[in-house]
């Protein structure tokens, strides 16, 4: 199986997981971020993740986790994340956007390994969020704010030697927040971010950082 990727993208890193936390070997490609013709080609549209298997192409990250997940093993992402999980991801979605978002067009990920990719995000990204300058400029109130976040969520954090689909939705975002630099995260998270990052094989953009 390959599973056609943006690295920033948490939905990408949704489909990621299973394959990591599962030990399932597959391909892992990265589209460029301003390639429209290569995904509209396979799923009629410009978005990843997209899963290319004997069947063809998929697109969806919670399909492609339950396609993944039926390959071996029993099954460990069916079900309904928890309640506490997805309030989380609701009520703090806008902040985490506000710090993650400027600093995306980064050439650490190889979809942005070019000028024109990184202008392509920059421009749609800036037509719905804001300028990225005034977004970094109010970069400080959005960390104090994140850290409330965060510390309420040490308090109903999964078992990071777990898997479940409270895994799938959860470490995407933990894992798109290490994109903001200089932002030490309450331990609890961290521990869980860092862990769940082996295991499921998802470095975190600190680690792409040093390696790069
Ligand atoms: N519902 C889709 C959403 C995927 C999605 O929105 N992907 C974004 C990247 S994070 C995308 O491809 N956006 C179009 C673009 O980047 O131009 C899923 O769960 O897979």
């Amino acid at each position: 199986m390959k599973l056609y990727v943006y690295d920033h993208c948490p939905f990408c890193v949704r489909a990621r997981m299973p394959f990591g936390l599962k030990n399932i070997p597959f391909e892992l490609a990265f589209l460029l971020n301003d390639d429209e013709e290569t995904p509209i080609r396979m799923i009629g549209k410009k978005m990843a993740p997209i899963l290319e298997d004997e069947n063809g192409y998929m697109a969806e990250s919670l399909d492609i986790v339950a396609r993944v997940d039926g390959v071996s093993g029993e099954r460990l992402f069916d079900g309904t994340p928890r309640k506490e999980i997805t309030d989380w991801l609701k009520a703090w979605g806008s902040t985490i956007d506000a710090l993650v978002i400027p600093r995306t067009p980064d050439p650490v990920f190889p979809e942005f390994r070019t000028e024109a990719a990184r202008a392509y995000f920059t421009g749609k990204k800036e037509a719905n969020f804001g300028s990225f300058d005034a977004l970094l400029a109010e970069t400080e109130t959005h960390k104090a704010e994140m850290l409330k976040g965060l510390a309420a969520l040490a308090g109903f954090l999964p078992d990071p030697e777990g898997a479940s689909i409270d895994d799938i939705m959860l470490f995407p975002v933990l894992r798109a927040l290490s994109t903001v630099p200089d932002f030490a995260v309450p331990e609890p998270v961290e521990t869980y971010r860092t862990r769940m990052a082996e295991r499921s094989g998802v470095p975190l953009v600190g680690a792409l950082r040093k390696a790069a």
